[in-house]
C-alpha cells in the first residue's frame, strides 16, 4: 500500500482534558510514524482555510470559535493508508454514536450544538491531507 501522510489535530477539548498523549499513544501503537508535532494557538484565518468546505454552514462560526478556545496539538502522521486508518481510529463525527474503541467513541459524548467537541480531526482524503499539511506545517 502507498505511504501517505495525514493531518491529525488534537482539538482544544482534547488538549484541555489531557488526552493529547493518549491520541499520540494510539497513533504510535497502530504503527504509524510521527513526522511533525506542534502546539498551536490557531488564528481565525488559518481555521477559515482549514475548514473552507464548511464556510456558510450553521455550525461554522461556533466551530471556529471552539477551535480558538485553547491550544491545538497539530500532528503530521505517516504510514500505509494512514488517511483512512486514522479516520478509523478517530471514529464517527458524533461522539455519542462513535463506536467504543475509537478515540471519539471512548472519550467524546457531545451531541447537538457541541458535536464539534470530538477530541480529534483527521484529513479525509489525499487531497485534503496535502492541503491541510501545507496550511499547518508550511515547512514540511
Ligand atoms: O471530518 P469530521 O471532523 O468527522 O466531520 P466534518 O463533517 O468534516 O465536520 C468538521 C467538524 O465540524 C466536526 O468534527 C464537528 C463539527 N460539526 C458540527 O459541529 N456540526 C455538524 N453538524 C457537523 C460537524
Ligand atoms: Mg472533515
Amino acid at each position: 500500500a502507498p505511504i501517505e501522510r495525514t493531518l491529525v489535530l488534537v482539538k482544544p477539548d482534547g488538549v484541555r482534558r489531557g488526552l493529547a498523549g493518549e491520541v499520540l499513544r494510539r497513533v504510535e501503537a497502530k504503527g504509524y510514524t510521527l513526522v511533525g508535532v506542534e502546539l498551536v494557538n490557531a488564528k481565525e484565518d488559518l481555521l477559515a482555510r482549514h475548514y473552507a468546505e464548511h464556510v456558510g454552514k450553521d455550525f461554522y462560526q461556533p466551530l471556529v470559535d471552539f477551535m480558538m478556545s485553547g491550544p491545538i496539538l497539530a500532528v503530521v502522521v505517516e504510514g500505509q493508508r494512514v488517511i483512512e486508518g486514522f479516520r478509523s481510529l478517530a471514529g464517527a463525527t458524533d461522539g455519542t454514536l462513535a463506536s467504543p474503541g475509537t478515540i471519539r467513541g471512548d472519550f467524546a459524548r457531545s451531541w447537538g450544538s457541541k458535536v464539534m467537541q470530538n477530541i480529534v480531526h483527521g484529513s479525509d482524503s489525499p487531497e485534503s491531507a496535502a492541503r491541510e499539511i501545507a496550511l499547518w506545517f508550511p515547512g514540511l
